[in-house]
């Protein structure tokens, strides 16, 4: 292609003027944030919000240092560095429409694995006043069953052995922290921008775990200088595929080697508790509330838990893509009856917020057709992710005796999606840490359904639960003797008969 420009620094003024490009001096940027994990969502989120601080309000002392911590960063780090942390955010519309951002918010980069102590001495800056987290749901290290930090995790077990090169996100803090400690310096404010409940606090909790055993010593004064805000945070932000790139090209004659694709919805609800101060997010729409609690469970339990239901059933049924299952009318209206009849009902009060908007919105950005969110990406580690999005509200419903048939009908779905192969007996591939269990017990459920709720570190002590079982036990015959679609249904006029 002709005159196609690679996107750097040095080529920001040959670039296209119908894409926004950061009009911000960026030499003149503070970095003030450690961000560790820089995945397609941070750079859809944070990233851009702290873009939108520079670009709209001059405010330039929200500049990020991404970091790399596992093998596969070593992407992205590549990406970032030959393009001097630019890169191009693709913002699309319901309507097909879209628009094109340059985003000029990471100045630095560093990959851990190969620079353990920049990694550390970065994070120990005077200049840095937050380190920020995206590293998944699984990424805490908590056991879902006993709530506590698993410690037999080899590569916790090695940074303990090994604190001066560390692998894991606690190891690495807990460095830089004592650093920050021996040299007097002020304390900063970890922020998780993970989908759990409580985020912060389970940041705090499993951190401190691990710093009880690793430095036993810096405790309290990590007790004394580290905040750790609950946040809740939203943007569906799909995997990049090759005809992203291209469409760039195309258009704009713009050669980035990683861009990344969103829709226009963004929201970040935050507890103000900053010990040493933070950007002035509040200017591009960050929410800060007392308490962010309801609003977490609002969009676990509504959106990801959506996602979760949309996903696995639409898998099985052959799907590719969140807008096919979204679209399609049975499991629209399925959707629509699981938010209504089974997680509204366990949300407590939401002062303020229109629960009914709020819900049609969700519907309209899962129909979203040119955002093409694989059914793929919102499967993966579904072991981390189904005892948050769903397994909470189950819980609830059980203990109020409400209704749980679609939440059971996701369950067993669940299960049988580790099977792995769809009804059009097309295989797919499970990615999941605990992909090997997960197998198993779908084998053994042949036989024996409850096997698959025998998975303590998943469901713990559901099992026990003779109405849960039993409903678990006839949704899994079930799923495994007709169609998904023809279990909707079922649901669906049984709950039109009401
Ligand atoms: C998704 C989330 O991973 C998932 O299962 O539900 O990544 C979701 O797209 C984001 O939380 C949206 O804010």
């Amino acid at each position: 292609m002709e005159n196609l420009i690679g996107l750097n620094q040095e080529n920001m003024g040959a670039i296209s003027s119908r894409v926004e490009k950061p009009t911000y001096n960026r030499d003149s940027i503070t970095t003030s944030i450690v961000h560790i994990g820089v995945g397609n969502f941070h750079r859809s989120h944070q990233a851009f919000y702290a873009h939108e601080l520079m670009q709209n309000h001059g405010v330039l002392d929200c500049g990020i240092c991404g970091v790399g911590l596992m093998d596969f960063d070593q992407k992205i780090y590549k990406v970032l560095k030959d393009q001097d942390g630019l890169y191009t955010l693709m913002i699309k519309e319901l309507d097909g429409t879209f628009t094109a951002k340059v985003i000029g918010s990471i100045v630095e980069f560093i990959f851990g694995p190969e620079n353990p102590s920049a990694v550390i001495e970065k994070i120990a800056h005077p200049d840095i006043k937050i380190i920020s987290l995206t590293i998944t749901e699984g990424g805490y290290n908590l056991n879902e069953g006993t709530g506590k930090f698993d410690f037999s995790n080899p590569l916790i077990q090695q940074d303990l052995e090994n604190p001066e090169a560390p692998k894991t996100v606690f190891g690495y803090i807990t460095q830089a922290l004592k650093l920050r400690k021996t040299r007097g310096e002020h304390g900063l404010t970890i922020q998780s921008c993970d989908n759990i409940q409580e985020n912060g606090e389970v940041a705090k909790k499993a951190l401190t775990e691990f710093i009880k055993k690793a430095e036993p010593e810096l405790v309290d004064w990590v007790q004394e200088n580290v905040s750790f805000p609950n946040a809740m945070v939203d943007r569906i932000t799909p995997v990049t595929v090759a005809e992203d790139i291209e469409t760039l090209k195309e258009k704009f004659q713009i050669e980035d080697k990683w861009p990344v694709v969103c829709e226009p919805f963004n929201q970040w609800v935050v507890e103000d508790h900053f010990v040493s101060g933070r950007p002035a997010w509040e200017k591009v729409g960050v929410q800060f509330v007392e308490n962010v609690l309801p609003y977490e469970n609002m969009k676990l339990r509504l959106l990801n838990a959506g996602h979760s239901c949309l996903g696995i059933l639409g898998a099985l049924h052959g799907y590719n893509t969140i807008d096919q299952v979204a679209t399609d009318k049975d499991f629209s209206k399925f959707l629509k009856d699981f938010m209504d009849v089974e997680v509204t009902p366990t949300l407590g009060s939401l002062d303020g917020m229109d629960l009914d908007a709020y819900k049609q919105t969700l519907l309209d950005r899962f129909q979203n057709v040119y955002i093409k969110d694989l059914i793929s990406r919102i499967c993966l580690e579904s072991s981390a992710k189904i005892p948050i999005f769903l397994l909470s509200t189950l819980r609830d419903q059980l203990k109020g005796n409400q209704n749980i048939d679609r939440i059971t009908l996701v369950i067993a779905a669940w299960c049988k999606y580790n099977d792995g192969v769809d009804e059009n007996n097309n295989t797919y591939e499970i990615k999941d840490v605990m992909k090997d269990t997960l197998i198993k017990a779908a084998e053994l459920s042949h036989k024996n359904p409850i096997a698959f709720l025998e998975i303590n570190s998943i469901f713990g002590d559901l099992v026990n639960n003779d109405v849960f079982v039993n409903a678990f036990v006839s949704a899994l015959n079930k799923v495994r003797n007709k169609s998904i679609k023809d279990c909707i249904q079922e649901i669906n006029i049984s709950a039109a008969l009401v």
